[in-house]
């Protein structure tokens, strides 16, 4: 297992739980944190002890942006010659879900990172807002997309224009979270969620996870030729017979990710 320096990781119970580890700074998203997630992500997709993942941020963040004083000295050239961020492609083509657990600040990358996820479960104590335009740029992590495709246009031309905070409330009235749930429970209710996950086999759960998030690319009769497909291979794993025989013999299932 490597060690990272800017972020915690901890293996239990097929769940991987990840905490950007940055507090001073509120968890900002510098070079090494990108290239640390997307190397723990690519590792976290081959083992097979893994099902699922919760990230959140440690202190009073989950992450409030990219680190702004790394980029303050970038001009066109370097970021285009250095193709800067690009890594944060290769978090968001993770193949088994993550569980954004918003504990705080979700700004610029930090809502974009959570956008990422797959499901996200907001702390009441959650803020989430595109601000790049005050710095003069603009979502450069997928926030532009990921957020319209997530909101609708009128939303997020609100907050990626006027550069807004919102609270967890509104984040949940415009769907751009799955839950809201009471600072205290985030933890235990983003873990019951993973483990509910990670009693599935974990085929399926990527198979699952891979369908819904092909709806976003391909037009709907493509998305559902694609759904047809994986669901029918389905048939072709252990797991679909153990599932549906436990069902029918009335007993809980035992699946084996096979
Ligand atoms: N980058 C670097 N440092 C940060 C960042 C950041 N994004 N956010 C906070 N910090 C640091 C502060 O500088 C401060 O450090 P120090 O103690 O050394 O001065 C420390 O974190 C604590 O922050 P504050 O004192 O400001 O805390 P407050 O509670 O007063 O305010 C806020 C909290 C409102 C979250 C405030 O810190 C803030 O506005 N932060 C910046 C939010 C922001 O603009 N985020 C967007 C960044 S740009 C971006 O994400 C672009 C993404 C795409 C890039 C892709 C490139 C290809």
């Amino acid at each position: 297992m490597s060690t990272y320096n800017t972020i915690l990781l901890e293996k239990k119970n097929r769940i991987a739980f990840i905490t950007i580890n940055r507090p001073d700074v509120l968890n900002a998203l510098n070079s090494e944190v990108m290239t640390e997630l997307a190397s723990l992500i690519a590792e976290l997709d081959s083992d097979p002890e893994i099902a699922v993942s919760v990230l959140t941020g440690a202190g009073r963040a989950f992450a409030a942006g990219a680190d702004i004083k790394e980029m303050e000295s970038h001009s066109f050239v370097s970021m285009y010659m250095e193709d800067y961020f690009s890594k944060w492609d290769r978090f968001a083509a993770a193949r088994k879900p993550v569980i954004a657990a918003v504990n705080g600040f979700a700004l610029g990358g930090g809502c974009e990172l959570a956008m990422m996820c797959d499901v996200i479960i907001a702390s009441e104590k959650a803020k989430f807002g595109q601000p790049e335009i005050k710095l003069g740029v603009s979502p450069g992590m997928g926030g532009s997309q990921r957020l319209t495709k997530a909101v609708g246009k009128a939303k997020a031309m609100d907050l990626v224009l006027t550069g807004r905070m919102i609270d967890a409330t509104e984040a949940d009235r415009i769907g751009l979270v799955s839950r809201v749930v009471a600072a205290d429970d985030l933890m235990t209710i983003a873990t019951e969620a993973a483990e509910a996950i990670a009693s599935y086999s974990i085929p399926v759960i990527m198979a699952n996870k891979e369908m819904v998030s092909a709806s976003l690319e391909l037009p709907t009769t493509e998305g559902v030729r694609f759904e047809r497909r994986l669901f029918q291979a389905l048939f072709s794993t252990q797991d679909q017979k153990e599932g549906m025989n436990a069902f029918v013999s009335k007993r809980d299932a035992d699946f084996r990710d096979k």
